[in-house]
């Protein structure tokens, strides 16, 4: 398959200025008819016409209303010595929705007719420039059969509608601002609708609705206040408002990705829309407040300002998740609650993109080159692009960012631009900033791949009152990219003395002596910072470095244990709390893993569960986060930093038994946080109730851990009553992960219940299948179930989300399920790459990284990986976008 470079970008030949859509609307075969106002773009003059088609019939071709002569080019219409002038251009052709199994495009689902145009889905409704530079005017008109499809959605306002001959009706929509093709939309079905007005602070009134399947209504009100909630805060933290007179959601349970931001019509994962305290869970409930501020904020940072090219995804897609993280943090409200959010999103960018960055797949935030565009929506655009976004707004202050951002806007509304744009825009709003005297080096976080690490060391000079911090920076080589250069790297950080009591800093050049954090600008590849006055100390500082995780770097510091047990019990930066018993978790697992012998707990540390268990200062959601061990994915990651081989199993073995013996060591301890923390009030899905849901059932699951060992059937039996009566699905589910999580034998009794119980809730029979699929594994029965479960009869491997409920479940989150000394794991992951490639692309190329860290894999799981990996590159008819994968894989 053909590689694209961003150095090869050109303008376009041509722009497109207005669409005249027509959409005669059939499963089997809609006629599209298409009439653009084109216009040579004067700056590539005598250029023909190339447009972009996939898998769609031509019909006819007329310029300024007179048929032409046309070729193909591959799959690209090819339209030569066309007018100097602008000209009109009328395109029809004809697609298959129903055939559509690739969900890109022109599709149904249900029943139903949904769009997908991200990336490069608008080529397959109809040929056309499919590239997000070219931003057109865009009207509508859909004809369907009035009875199977009564409402008919575009993007923008309905300007018109009525019935037609054959029991058909039509409506016309009218988007009044220019987009590029990716944007475009269209829905016809029979969906209803809940809707709000709203008025925003400019005074002016806005129409919003979520439109979902009959039967569904009740489980929308949470994204509508999600959505309220988006309005009011875009306008209130960065004075955006919403430009349109109405603005739709619209939940399909057929979709490739989570959510996309089409203009004024958004469409959405039935998972990012649907929620009841009945069918989803806390998790749900945050995804969905996430995921419609998300979609939301595009409407800014997306479809006003746009990117030239998909090498510049991370300028809307980074920007907007550094939106959505502050848009959900600000909702939590209190600062410990902010912080909750920070760390989840810290534990889920290292859980994911740090191995994405050491791995095959590594790439800059801007890429260089593609073979399938689909592949680089990844964890690295997008959550360390929000990373990058992330470090400027510390670089230059929060009023600097918004002034920033105001810049961007007032420069580039209406444009099609690039990441370089965006830094300049923040740079030039403060000028004289940390950002702004180093904007150039300060850009190859956009360039370069690869996790940095940043190595760390302290020096107490009592005598001389200093405390010398060293820092030192060095980035591994990624495919493509074997030396690099140093990045900036703002680290903030404080000094604690050795009872943990803040000090007060003062840095060697400063004229000022106070506050109790600083940013240290790492910009060498070597530099120190000299704290001074620091006398009559009992001890050493603390140093409690890289608080709110200021930079995606690797930290490595070789702490004492009292050093983390001080920032454990003391530290005034919650992140760093976290980390702190991060690491003590981590140093215990790896111990173990490395000595081969099995892990045995100490005191020191159990007590110190038991003090965050029991410290009544500190927030039941954060103690969850405390008390959570390091997964099996981090312990591996860092496992193979080290250079160590990594055996999964034997890492689950560790983790397993880090479980157990603190189930064990703590029961009383966890009796009381059950009880204290589980309560059966009406469900609210605020960050309290949440957090004191998510201790509960950790609690829960310990105590029937426990029971496993003890024989004790009373904790297994709670959690069955939970199962059976909870007034929520958080706590069934915790219930049902509790006897899953102890391989109880009341899981089987469970599973049936909540399956006989929810079997009509598509989302909640996808938990079902997933918490199978994610069960720790035993003797191998996990990875035997998954092989039973794939044959379910609602087992729906052409739905997404089905599918990844067990697939992706298996292949990236349940390593040692998959990992297996008979390989047999590979040959099933080999097996259902291959069968979803044929159908669906996308999500066989996402399964496909399941493999992605095959290298650093002890034997014999590493030569079993490597050969599954041949076996399906071996393939002739692969899709470019699961060649892509396997290919850099073997690379
Ligand atoms: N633009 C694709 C979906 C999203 O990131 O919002
Ligand atoms: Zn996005």
């Amino acid at each position: 398959s053909t590689v694209v470079r961003r150095e090869d970008y050109t303008a376009p030949s041509h722009w497109i200025r207005t669409v005249d859509l027509t959409f005669d609307l059939d499963p089997a075969k809609t006629l599209v008819i298409s009439r653009m106002s084109v216009e040579p773009n004067t700056e590539r003059p005598g250029q023909p016409l190339r447009l972009d088609g996939e898998d769609i019939t031509l019909t006819r071709v007329l310029v300024n209303g007179e048929s032409i002569s046309f070729r193909f080019e591959g799959q690209q219409l090819v339209l030569e010595h066309l007018p100097a002038e602008p000209f009109s251009l009328e395109i029809r052709n004809t697609c298959a929705p129903e055939k559509n199994t690739e969900l890109s495009g022109l599709y149904t689902s249900g029943g139903s007719f949904f769009t997908q145009c991200e990336a490069q889905g608008f080529r397959r409704i109809t040929y056309f420039l499919d590239r997000p530079d070219v931003m057109a005017l865009y009207t509508v008109t859909l004809r369907a059969n009035a009875k199977a499809y009564p409402v008919l959605l575009s993007n923008g306002n309905r300007v018109e509608h009525g019935t037609l001959d054959n029991g058909r009706h039509f409506a016309t929509w009218v988007d009044p601002h220019p987009k590029p093709s990716y944007l475009f939309a269209l829905v016809a079905g029979a969906l209803v609708c809940r809707e709000q007005c709203v008025r925003s602070r400019s005074g002016k009134d806005h129409l919003l609705q979520v439109y979902v399947r009959a039967g569904d209504l009740d489980k929308t009100e949470h994204a509508m206040n999600s959505l309220i909630a988006s309005v009011v805060w875009d306008e209130a933290r960065f004075g955006l408002s919403l430009d349109l007179e109405r603005f739709m959601i619209v939940a399909v349970s057929d979709f490739n990705m989570g959510a996309m931001e089409n203009k004024g019509l958004n469409i959405f994962n039935t998972k990012f829309v649907l929620a009841n305290p009945a069918t989803a869970t806390d998790t749900d409930y945050a995804n969905i407040e996430a995921v419609v501020g998300h979609e939301y904020f595009h409407n800014w940072t997306g479809n006003r300002v746009t990117c030239r090219d998909w090498f510049q995804l991370s300028l809307k897609e980074g920007l907007t998740v550094y939106r959505d993280q502050e848009f959900s943090q600000d909702m939590a409200g209190v600062a410990s609650a902010r912080a909750v959010k920070r760390i989840e999103d810290v534990r889920q960018l290292r859980q994911m993109q740090f191995p994405e960055d050491a791995g095959p797949m590594a790439h800059p935030v801007r890429p260089e080159q593609y073979q399938a565009i689909d592949n680089f929506y990844t964890t690295t655009v997008y959550e360390k692009g929000a990373e990058v976004v992330r470090m400027m707004a510390t670089l230059v202050g929060r009023e600097g960012f918004r002034r920033g951002m105001d810049l961007y806007f007032a420069r580039h509304d209406g444009q099609a631009v690039t990441c370089d744009d965006f830094a300049q825009a923040i740079a030039d709003a403060n000028p004289g900033s940390d950002l702004a005297t180093r904007l150039d080096s300060f850009k190859r976080w956009y360039s370069q791949a690869g996790t940095p690490r940043v190595s760390a060391s302290g020096h107490y000079d009592p005598g001389a009152g200093t405390y010398t911090v060293t820092l030192a920076q060095h980035t591994p080589a990624t495919p493509g990219q074997p030396v690099k250069l140093p990045f900036v790297i703002p680290v903030a950080m404080g000094l604690l003395d050795s009872d943990g009591r803040p000090l007060l800093l003062q840095l060697q050049g400063e004229s000022q002596y106070g506050g109790t954090e600083r940013v240290l600008v790492l910009e060498q590849a070597n530099q120190a910072f000299v704290f001074t006055g620091l006398y009559g100390l009992t001890g050493e500082p603390v140093p409690s470095l890289l608080r709110g995780f200021s930079a995606p770097v690797i930290l490595e510091w070789a702490a004492t244990e009292r050093q983390l047990f001080t920032l454990l019990h003391h530290d005034t930066d919650p992140t760093n709390r976290w980390e702190a018993a991060q690491r003590l978790g981590l140093l215990r697992l790896m111990g173990a893993v490395q000595s081969g012998r099995p892990l045995q707990l100490d005191a020191a540390y159990i007590d110190a569960q038991r003090a965050v268990l029991r410290d009544p200062s500190l927030d039941a959601a954060f103690k969850d986060l405390l008390l959570t061990p390091p997964s099996e994915g981090y312990v591996a990651e860092q496992l193979a930093a080290a250079g160590v081989p990594v055996d999964p199993p034997a890492i689950h073995a560790a983790r397993e038994a880090m479980r157990s013996q603190l189930a064990q060591a703590l029961f009383d301890d966890w009796v009381w946080a059950f009880e204290a923390h589980h309560d059966n009030g009406a469900y609210r899905p605020d960050p309290v109730s949440t957090g004191r849901r998510a201790l509960a059932n950790l609690a829960l699951a310990h105590l029937v851990l426990d029971a496993g060992r003890s024989g004790d059937p009373v904790w297994p039996g709670r959690a069955y009553q939970r199962v059976q009566d909870a007034g929520n699905f958080t706590d069934r589910q915790g219930a049902l992960i509790a006897l899953l999580g102890a391989h109880h034998a009341l899981a089987e009794l469970a599973l049936a219940r909540v399956h006989a119980q929810f079997k009509h809730e598509a989302l909640v029979i996808d938990r079902w299948f997933a918490l199978q699929a994610g069960a720790p594994e035993r003797d191998g029965q996990v990875f035997q179930r998954i092989k039973t479960l794939v044959h379910h009869p609602d087992f729906l491997v052409r739905n997404p989300n089905r599918a990844r409920s067990v697939l992706t479940t298996l292949f990236h989150l349940n390593p040692s399920a998959l990992h297996r000394a008979d390989a047999a794991g590979y040959v099933f992951w080999a097996e259902k790459v291959v069968e979803v490639d044929a159908f669906n692309p996308q999500l066989a190329a996402r399964l496909a990284r399941g493999l992605d860290r095959w290298r650093v894999l002890a034997e014999p799981y590493r030569s079993a990986a490597h050969e599954a990996l041949c076996r399906v590159a071996a393939r002739t008819e692969l899709s470019p976008d699961t060649r892509e994968i396997v290919g850099r894989s073997l690379a």
